[in-house]
């Protein structure tokens, strides 16, 4: 198990330019400080960047997360690998840094489908289904909405409904962890080779949900130990799960607060209804507030668009263009120490050639 992933074609295409007999792709699994877990054809290993590498790192997006696809090269050291390059990421679900910091964090990459979990009970939240389909598709992965604990829900047409409202086709599948075929069905759900990870606020049920698609207690399972840098000992788990049908799960501690970060994109794909409208104003420079023949305020008149989906969107909207201010901000500081790394670079050029 874990290694019979099969790699799509661009990731071959860039593996062309590596020796075949003295690298292979692998898989991230796991991130520590300055340590990784991959899957190789071997199996699991433990790996760290090369040097060449590491003196390229300018931000933390530079390094390794889980779901990485990396090349890595054996070295005879304890059979730990060698990381060279990241392979492009076709996903990456980030959070912002709390705070004053810069920028985004990714948390894992090259995830292929988004399971967002709402409990059908006390949790159900049509404005937070929304933070959370736009936080996906800005991410690049696809959203799938799982509606549990089906058992203590006993308005599951008219939340349906609400859900409906909101979510533009994206696949929507009932669960309950009291109900086995249910479950069953979700699993029969999930394709071979994708990759999966459960977003959704806390006590919607992921865990018991992750457990069930991996068909184990995820908590309980192989923890190894290893040195760090320091000659440490740490116990850890890994984050990337294969299941022996043949799906990934990655269930990594930072998708809890997974969080609004990027474009506006995602905002005008979950609001795909107040995008089209806003192109049928009149003006196109329309701020929807008081101008004539302005469509988004008529719509709003005869009730087609409530105001709790507006101001949901204008919120997603102000959130999104706050992150992305911070992230200018960080690209400007990125950029200056890109050039003071160069700049040093050319200096001991000179020194030396003296
Ligand atoms: N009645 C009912 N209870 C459920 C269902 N799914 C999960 N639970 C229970 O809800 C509680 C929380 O479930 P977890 O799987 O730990 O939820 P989580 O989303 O992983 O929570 P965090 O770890 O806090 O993020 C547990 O007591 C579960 O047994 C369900 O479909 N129906
Ligand atoms: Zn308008």
């Amino acid at each position: 198990m874990g290694n019979e992933f099969v790699l799509n074609e661009s990731t071959l295409e860039f593996y062309k330019k590596y020796d075949s007999n003295l690298f292979e792709i692998a898989r991230i699994s796991s991130c520590y400080r300055n340590v990784f877990k991959v899957w190789t054809t071997d199996g699991e290993k433990l790996a760290k960047v090369s040097g060449k590498f590491s003196f390229q790192v300018v931000s933390e997006e530079d390094m390794p997360v889980v779901g990485d696809w990396v090349i890595t090269s054996k070295s005879n050291l304890q059979d730990e690998a060698v990381i060279h390059e990241i392979l492009p990421r076709t996903s990456k679900l980030s959070r912002a840094k709390a705070g004053t910091e810069f920028g985004e964090q990714i948390i894992a990459a090259n995830v292929d489908y988004c399971l967002i979990v709402m409990a059908l009970n006390l949790d159900f939240n049509i404005r937070r289904l929304e933070r959370y389909l736009t936080a996906v598709w800005d991410s690049g992965a696809t959203p799938i909405i799982v509606l549990n604990k089906a058992d203590l829900c006993n308005d599951l047409d008219e939340k349906m409904k609400a859900v409906e409202a909101i979510s533009f086709g994206t696949q929507i599948i009932i669960t309950s962890a009291t109900d086995l075929e249910k479950m069953k069905n979700l699993q029969s759900l999930l394709l071979k080779n994708k990759t999966y990870v459960l977003v959704g606020s806390s006590g919607v049920g992921k865990s018991t949900i992750t457990n069930f698609l991996l068909g184990r207690d995820v908590q309980e399972t192989t923890d190894i130990r290893f040195g760090d840098d320091k000659g440490k000992h740490c116990t850890t788990t890994r984050d990337l799960y294969y299941s022996e049908f043949g799906y990934c799960v990655i269930d990594t501690p930072g998708m809890r607060e997974f969080a609004l970060f990027g474009s506006e994109e995602g905002v005008s794909t979950s609001f795909k209804e107040i995008t089209e409208l806003a192109l049928q104003c009149r003006f196109t420079d329309c701020t929807h507030k008081n101008e004539p023949g302005c469509a988004i305020q008529n719509a709003l008149r005869n009730g087609s668009l409530t105001q709790e989906r507006y101001t949901s969107y204008l919120k997603l909207l102000r959130e999104e263009a706050y992150s992305l201010r911070k992230n200018d901000a960080k690209l400007m500081a990125e950029e200056k120490k890109k050039w003071k790394q160069i700049s040093k670079a050319q200096y001991s050029q000179i020194s030396k050639k003296r």
